[in-house]
């Protein structure tokens, strides 16, 4: 495909200010999984979202991500009321300085079924009750899938992209897909932006973006507001 159609469009600008979102990563191939994580932080701050509003959950490998997803997702969109107070959110899941192998304790949401989900550990979870039902307005899915001499390859980008669509339709909360399938290592490092002699560009920040203006449309869309925008 011609390089002149095939870009990388500037993001339009959204308030990240009143979002909370998720990251979840797998941790096989760290180095690049790291630079994407960052710069999806980085465009997610950018965008005003705030550092206690941006929680970060490690899985083992990008087979793992679409089920930490759909945990982190878990409220269908038309149960949810925006009009919660700040002070319900803050502090539920305290992150001093986002970084990818971070941790973070406590609930992490309500399932349909109302059973609270109790995750990570339990520094948390004496925060505040409300916090349970503070929902994520999108969740990103970073994985990076580099093939190798076996199927294996073929087998989990297939089921995890799908799965990935099925989590955010199922959820109707936005799910970024970031995970890179790879040919080989240099084509990752590449489109980390930490590719060599040419650094390449980080598809982790265009996740970052995806995830804020995704969050952001939703919100208007369930509130009604379809009008005209580009
Ligand atoms: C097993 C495996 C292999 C061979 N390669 C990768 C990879 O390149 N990227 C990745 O994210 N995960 C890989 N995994 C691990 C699987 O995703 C998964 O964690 C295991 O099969 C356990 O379910």
């Amino acid at each position: 495909m011609s390089e002149a159609i095939k870009n990388h469009p500037a993001p339009k600008e959204f308030d990240g200010s009143s979002l909370r979102i998720a990251i979840v990563h797998s941790r096989w191939n760290k180095s690049v999984i790291d630079a994407l994580v960052a710069g999806a932080v980085r465009k997610i701050k950018e965008a005003k979202v705030q550092e206690h509003n941006i929680v970060i959950q490690s899985v083992p490998g990008s087979f793992e991500l679409p089920l930490a997803c759909q945990r982190y997702a878990p409220i269908p969109f038309s149960s949810r009321n925006y009009s919660y107070p700040h002070s319900m959110i803050a502090g539920s899941h305290v992150q001093a300085g986002a970084t990818a192998t971070d941790l973070l304790g406590g609930p992490i949401g309500t399932p349909r079924s109302g059973t609270p989900i109790h995750g990570l550990g339990s520094a948390s979870i004496m925060s505040s009750a409300n916090t349970q039902k503070r929902p994520f307005d999108a969740v990103i899915a970073i994985g990076v899938l580099i093939k190798g001499a076996t199927m294996h390859f073929e087998y989990i980008s297939e089921s995890v992209s799908q799965a990935l669509m099925r989590v955010q339709l199922d959820t109707s909360v936005p799910v970024i897909f970031g995970v890179l399938t790879a040919l080989n290592e240099e084509q990752a490092l590449y489109r980390a932006g930490i590719g060599s002699p040419d650094k390449g560009h980080n598809h982790g920040e265009d996740w970052g973006s995806a995830a804020v203006e995704m969050a952001s449309r939703v919100r208007k869309w369930s509130e009604g507001n379809f009008l005209n925008e580009s």
